[in-house]
């Protein structure tokens, strides 16, 4: 569900309409100059986070994986999938849902999961894969509570080369985390939607940016 599927295309015009994709310069946690961002953190009311879970929930149901539960890596990750399985549920697949805490506890609930009980072919739910430094983290926590990480889903794939230890690699991060952890990557869109949706932008504030993103996807892509 990626590109110029019309899915892809409606999520990428509602991240700009929502200021969730922002243009201007800013630097990627890589480290890299980027023209663009996709901030999250901005999908901040329940209307915009329940048509965020919609848009989730199509791709990976299109995608086919068979899953039993969800993971949300903290921060972000945690509200997504909680999103998620709202809107799982709401179309008659209840499935289990846990995230993970940073901060390890002595005393309560003990360990650092928290939710459903990690058992069985579990979906990881983030926000962004840009150099694929981050997912590495989710995959080691779910094999260690026993379970199988079967997919990563994103709202973004910012189509990027993968960059270890501040090394750039020819793979790109989606394919690197394919070939590392074994693991799929589905997201929601890509940048290809986004540079297709600025191409057809009739608002020139919008439209003026398609060099830019260009140049910065045949740098890093
Ligand atoms: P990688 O782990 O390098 O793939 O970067 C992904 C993370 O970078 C995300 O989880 C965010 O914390 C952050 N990020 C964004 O949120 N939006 C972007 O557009 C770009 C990044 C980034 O820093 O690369």
């Amino acid at each position: 569900m990626t590109d110029s599927s019309p899915n892809a295309q409606d999520f990428v015009r509602f991240a700009v309409d929502s200021g969730v994709i922002r243009f201007g310069a800013f630097v990627t946690k890589a480290g890299r100059d980027t023209p663009y961002f996709f901030n999250a953190g901005l999908f901040n009311d329940g209307a915009k986070l329940g048509r965020l879970a919609g848009f989730y929930a199509d791709a990976l149901l299109a995608s086919g994986i068979a899953f039993d539960m969800l993971f949300g890596p903290a921060y972000k990750g945690i509200g997504l999938a909680a999103a998620l399985a709202v809107e799982l549920a709401r179309r008659g697949r209840n499935v289990g849902f846990a995230y993970n805490r940073k901060e390890a506890k002595d005393h309560g609930e003990g360990g650092s999961l928290v939710g459903a009980p990690m058992a069985g072919r579990v979906v990881i739910v983030d926000d962004v894969i840009s150099a694929g430094t981050a997912i590495g983290e989710s995959v080691r926590l779910i094999r260690q509570a026993g379970a199988e990480p079967v997919a990563v889903l994103i709202a973004l794939d910012r189509q990027e080369k993968a960059a270890i230890a501040g090394q750039t690699l020819e793979q790109s991060a989606v394919q690197h985390v394919q070939a590392l952890h074994g693991v799929p990557v589905v997201s929601i869109a890509n940048l290809d939607a986004l540079l297709a949706m600025l191409a057809r932008a009739q608002d020139p504030q919008l439209a003026q940016w398609l060099p830019q993103v260009r140049a910065y996807r045949a740098r890093y892509g």
